[in-house]
């Protein structure tokens, strides 16, 4: 048997470089901070970090928005800076991924400029340039996201309309032309070359549009074109971008942001193991703590990814969705959620602060900056208890709740922390390889209980998450025979941990069994 390759048993930490550390002092992170606490993350043990954008960027998205894909933003630090970061990582076992963002760029891109300058340019068919309706509107009724407003935007300068899925300064780029992919491939080698061990892809499954354009149907017209965009054309495109990652030595990668908020659909990005190595699957991070949805969504993710040999990823919080302490409603189930997340079959992926139980922060509106309100979740983390928290000036948005308490110093010097919980439960999971890797088999348990087996030859461990607000006893279920007389290795409570199993689980508590 082969070993499984690095990122099916890696542990993946987001973090969004605004928002990590600030190195230079003007309230934004940057690499240069991120580069000064490598230490945190190597003694939490994760295995890989993927950056959120830190290149040109006009910022109207916060770096989602490119003006250029092989440059560092001034505000983020330089080339250099990369470079050494990467070094960093590297020196420590950490792997790197870094955001590709294919789909669009910025409106001040110079593809887009020269796109925009005439309808004769050589560089017009760059990017989806349109006439308008029969009524003098947008050529469809696509809508864009983060807002009621259509996904086109009409350019006086040349009388036609061009289209983007998110912001007016975020036009598509058209892959359907072949120049477009080659230079897109050419960033991909950029990076490659700098020794990224791959990429986090955005909204992937919006690359290849259908020719015709025509309008979403009736029953969906209104919604943000995004999550309804699945096409053929992406798969070629995916099944080409794969063949340029495999030309590289290494095992580089890529993780795909495969915004369908369906899995089956999701399973398809996969290819036939010639697409993505990895996508991301939505359905579950907007599932609420409520084990009947749970059990739904490990049934519905092994059932259609295992049959087609894709390897599943989890995500409970990203710089996009509410924090999931913040959606769960109290630390405690965050503590619980963090080993049903670590626990499953499949590449977790964490979003810097989670490992601290991170509240979002409560942005007065006169603050809020981000166009699609995200910036509760983006808020900047807390170092240490003092009033500056570890950042020299006032960041770009206020803390978390909670920072005098949780934050990353603080925490690491307590053994009840939600970071010791994380630390302890990586220490087990890197210890074994049925959590890492193994199959994995749900248990009859009471109502409230979602529980399973992770089995890889003789390796076993057995997850049991309470997501009810009550003691529930395993008297009598297959949970209960199938651990007798085992130890709980890790307890999101710590109750009982390093103890025999008592067969009963507290509120909102999930333990990690093994033999004992
Ligand atoms: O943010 C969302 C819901 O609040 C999603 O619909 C989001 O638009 C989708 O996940 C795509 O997100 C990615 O691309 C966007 C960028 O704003 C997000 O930050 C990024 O994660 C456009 O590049």
């Amino acid at each position: 048997m082969t070993a499984p390759p690095w990122w099916a048993s890696a542990v993946v930490y987001q973090i969004y470089p605004r928002s990590f550390c600030d190195g230079d002092g003007d309230g934004v992170g940057d690499l240069s901070g991120i580069r000064s606490r490598l230490d945190h993350l190597v003694r939490l043990g994760v295995d890989a970090v993927w950056l959120s954008p830190f290149y040109r960027s006009p910022m109207k998205d916060f770096g989602y928005d490119i003006s250029d894909h092989c440059d560092v933003d001034p505000v983020f630090g330089t080339l250099a800076d990369f470079d050494a970061l990467v070094a960093d990582c590297h020196a420590r076992g950490l792997r790197v991924l870094v955001d590709l963002v294919p789909n669009h760029t910025s409106d001040l891109h110079p593809w887009f400029q020269a796109s925009r300058s005439s309808r004769y340019h050589p560089m017009r068919d760059w990017y989806w340039w349109r006439d308008g309706g029969p009524d003098g509107g947008p050529p469809n009724n696509w809508v864009a996201a983060f807002s009621p407003d259509p996904a086109w935007t009409f350019d006086a300068a040349t009388g036609q309309w061009y289209l983007h899925q998110f912001l007016p300064e975020q036009p598509d780029l058209n892959w359907a032309n072949p120049e477009v992919e080659a230079a897109m491939h050419d960033v991909v080698r950029f990076w490659l070359d700098r020794g990224v061990d791959g990429f986090r892809i955005d909204v992937v499954h919006g690359i290849g549009k259908d020719p015709q354009l025509p309008d979403d149907p009736p029953e969906v017209a209104g919604l943000p074109h995004v999550p309804l965009n699945d096409r053929p054309e992406t798969h070629v495109h995916l099944r080409r971008l794969r063949a340029l990652l495999d030309s590289y030595p290494g095992d580089r990668m890529m993780l795909g942001e495969v915004f369908l908020l369906d899995t089956a659909k999701v399973a398809a990005y996969y290819g036939d193991g010639d697409e993505l190595h990895l996508s991301f699957n939505f359905p579950p991070l907007f599932a609420p703590w409520k084990a009947s949805a749970w059990r739904r969504q490990i049934e519905t993710t092994a059932a259609e990814l295992d049959p087609v040999g894709a390897w599943p990823t989890w995500v409970l919080s990203n710089h996009d969705t509410v924090r999931h302490r913040s959606r769960y409603g109290s630390e405690a189930r965050a503590r619980a959620a963090a080993l049903l997340l670590l626990g499953l079959r499949g590449t977790p992926v964490l979003y810097a602060g989670e490992e601290l139980g991170l509240l979002d922060a409560e942005v007065p509106a006169e603050r809020v900056v981000d166009p699609g309100g995200r910036d509760g979740c983006r808020a900047p983390i807390p170092w240490d208890p003092t009033h500056g928290h570890g950042w020299p000036t006032d960041p770009w948005l206020p803390f978390p709740p909670e920072a005098d308490t949780h934050n990353v110093a603080d925490e690491w010097a307590d053994p009840r922390s939600t970071l010791d919980l994380y630390r302890r439960s990586l220490v087990a999971r890197r210890a074994s390889a049925a959590l890492r890797t193994g199959a994995q088999r749900l248990l009859e348990v009471p109502a409230g209980v979602v529980g399973w087996v992770r089995t890889a030859g003789a390796d076993r461990r057995v997850v049991l998450v309470n997501f009810s607000d009550e003691v529930v006893d395993l008297e009598g279920t297959e949970a209960l025979a199938a651990t007798a007389g085992w130890q709980v290795e890790v307890a999101s409570d710590r109750q009982g941990e390093g103890s025999r199993f008592t067969g009963q689980l507290g509120p909102d508590q999930a333990v990690w069994l093994r033999p004992g």
